[in-house]
């Protein structure tokens, strides 16, 4: 899994307020608004502990601290524990927390202590940022695009079937693609082949979760699209969004935190 760097989490509360004006702009919701429609449910006075995790490569500077930012953001309550890991888990608790977040490598989680209620970053990333992308403003229809289809964007799509779109799919890893054209009834949209002819459908909505940059080729692009992207770095290049108006939303942690957070309330 690629990790977040500090340089990704800098100005967290400047990256928010900007992705929550694009949002607003695309949508008619805020953050907190699309959470709410999407889980049914409203943050209270629940009370968050952070616990740092030092396994595998250990503790990112500005993680912790950047949750934190983010709870407070967006109007809950939180701490740092001082101590990581086990320690931290028992301070945490100890100290009144309802919810608790932590993360190693591979699994960054967020978990109910009241009502035992568990959330993955990954499934809850995609379900927020394809629920965004399906509330486009500007769209005409109900068609579409999803870029990746791994371990956030597999259940975007998911989402996005079930919510009655029309969803085209691509990954360059065809098992991924065939495996979402089988489970999920995605259309698949080869975009190496289509590449070739540019003769593809055009998407005023696109959801896009890879690792990579310029994954989002021109000739999919419809004008004044919206792109919503968890994936880092960007998969739309600077001059196609400009060239085709395109709203781009896209954060590194905290609108996959707060989707986590309205999941197990
Ligand atoms: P993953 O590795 O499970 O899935 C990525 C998928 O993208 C793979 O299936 C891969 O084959 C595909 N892919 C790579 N290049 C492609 C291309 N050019 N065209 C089409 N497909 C391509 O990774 P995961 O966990 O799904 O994460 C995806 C991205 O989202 C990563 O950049 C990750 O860091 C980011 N992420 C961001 C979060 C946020 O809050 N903004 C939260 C979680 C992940
Ligand atoms: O970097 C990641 C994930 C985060 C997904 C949200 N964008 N790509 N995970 C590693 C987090 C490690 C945190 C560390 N153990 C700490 O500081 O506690």
């Amino acid at each position: 899994m690629a990790l977040l760097t500090p340089e990704d989490l800098a100005e967290i509360n400047r990256q928010l307020e900007k992705s929550d004006e694009t949002v607003q702009r695309a949508t008619g919701l805020d953050i907190k608004g699309v959470c709410k429609a999407l889980y049914g449910t409203e943050a209270g006075s629940e009370k968050v502990g952070i616990v740092p995790i030092t396994a595998g490569n250990g503790i990112i500077g500005s993680f912790s601290e950047s949750l934190l930012a983010i709870v407070r953001y967006f109007g809950l309550d939180g701490f740092i524990t001082k101590k990581p890991d086990v320690s931290g888990y028992y301070e945490a608790v100890t100290s009144g927390a309802d919810i608790v977040l932590m993360a190693d490598d591979h699994t960054y989680l967020a978990h109910n202590l009241k009502n035992r209620k568990i959330a993955n970053n990954q499934p809850c990333t995609g379900i927020v940022y394809a629920e965004i992308a399906s509330r486009s403003l500007l769209a005409g229809n109900k068609d579409v695009l999803v870029i990746g289809l791994g371990k956030v964007g597999f259940p975007g799509a998911e989402h996005l079937v079930k919510k009655g779109f029309s969803v085209y799919g691509y990954d360059v890893d065809n098992d991924l693609l065939k495996r979402a054209v089988s489970e999920l009834n995605v259309t698949p949209l080869d975009l190496e082949t289509e590449a070739k002819t540019e003769t593809s459908k055009k998407f005023s909505m696109i959801f896009e979760a890879t690792p990579c940059p310029d994954t989002i080729p021109e000739f999919v692009l419809e004008k004044d699209c919206l792109v919503s992207t968890p994936g880092i770095p960007c998969g739309l290049s600077e001059d196609l969004k400009i060239k085709y108006g395109a709203e781009v939303v896209m954060e590194p942690l905290g609108i996959g935190t707060l989707s986590m957070l309205y999941s197990i309330l």
